[in-house]
């Protein structure tokens, strides 16, 4: 069993950004500078923008974050959603999910104009993915396939299993991996898949995505194959400082053993998608999708 291990991924593709920023603003042209709107004060997305901020930071960008209290209206956001898009000096932004309950996030999503959508989630981007165009890819799923790059996994002809049917993980994920250069067959499960187990344990690759802690056991996965957990749950824990531990959507110890390759969480998937935020970034300051 190989542990993937995505914080050393994500370490060596840093340094190539940031080398690449270097030349970029040794042209002298301004830093790529991305902002980010949080909504809230959800502890998990504290944490995940934080890193976004820090990551930024290191690989030489300019970042902002703008914080928002959670009752701040729907048509308040669309605003500052407007201005980033006019603002000149901004190269790209994102929404940080979820958002709250009486905020409409495919309105929002919907408002973010597609050249500055660093995170891949407007219906533009989406469709240009689809149709294997020039766009920005949604970070989680790109980051995956950074993994099995760097890893050299084999995946034309394997069979895929995506587990979840989100609009940010699951369904493009299952739609990248099925695209030509990538060459999986992909099934997607989802809350509604009938034999779940039986349609798992098919999978060569299996993306976990569901959000639900230690789902995926080790009955659920066949002999060899390569697990990618997505999940990120925190759950009470009175071993930890913090009160609180973070359990993917794999009950890893007792699949591990049973994997050829597995990412661990935290430290898999998580740093991939930040990493995958910065490329989509600097592309957007360079202006390589859209011109
Ligand atoms: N708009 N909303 C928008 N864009 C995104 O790309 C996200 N996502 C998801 C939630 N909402 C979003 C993220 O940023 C999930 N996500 C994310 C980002 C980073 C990490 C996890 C999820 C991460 O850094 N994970 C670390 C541990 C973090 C911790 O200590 O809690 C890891 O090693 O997995």
């Amino acid at each position: 069993m190989i542990l993937i291990s995505g914080k050393e991924v994500a370490e060596s593709l840093k340094k190539e950004i940031a080398t690449e920023v270097a030349i970029w603003v040794g042209e002298g042209k301004r830093a790529p500078h991305l902002v980010a709107i949080l909504v809230g004060n959800d502890g998990a997305s504290q944490t995940y923008v934080g890193h976004k901020e820090k990551m930024s930071a290191e690989v030489g960008f300019r970042s902002t974050v703008l914080r928002f209290d959670a009752d701040i209206t729907e048509e308040f956001l669309l605003g500052e959603i407007d201005k980033l898009n006019r603002d000149p000096e901004v190269d790209g932004f994102i929404v940080q999910l979820p958002l709250p309950e009486h905020i409409s996030e495919s309105r929002v999503t919907e408002a973010i104009d597609p050249r500055k959508d660093v995170d891949g989630f407007h219906p533009v981007n989406t469709g240009r993915m689809m149709m294997g165009m020039p766009s920005y890819l949604p970070a989680t799923p790109d980051g995956i396939l950074e993994l099995l790059k760097y890893y050299k996994i084999e995946t034309a002809g394997k069979k895929c299993v995506v587990i979840g049917r989100s609009n940010i993980v699951g369904r493009p994920m299952a739609n990248l991996l099925s695209q030509k250069g990538w060459d999986c067959t992909v099934t997607l499960c989802h809350s509604r898949t009938k034999n779940l187990k039986e349609e798992v344990a098919q999978g060569d690759i299996i993306v976990a995505a569901l959000g639900k802690a230690e789902f995926v056991t080790a009955d659920m996965v066949k002999e060899g194959a390569v697990v990618i957990d997505v999940g990120i749950t925190r759950v009470a824990s009175d071993k930890t400082k913090s009160g609180w531990k973070l359990l993917g959507d794999v009950k890893f110890d007792e699949v591990a053993p049973r994997c050829s390759y597995i990412t661990p969480v935290p430290g898999g998937v998580g740093p991939m998608t930040i990493i995958s935020l910065m490329k989509n970034t600097l592309k957007a300051a360079k202006k390589e999708i859209y011109g």
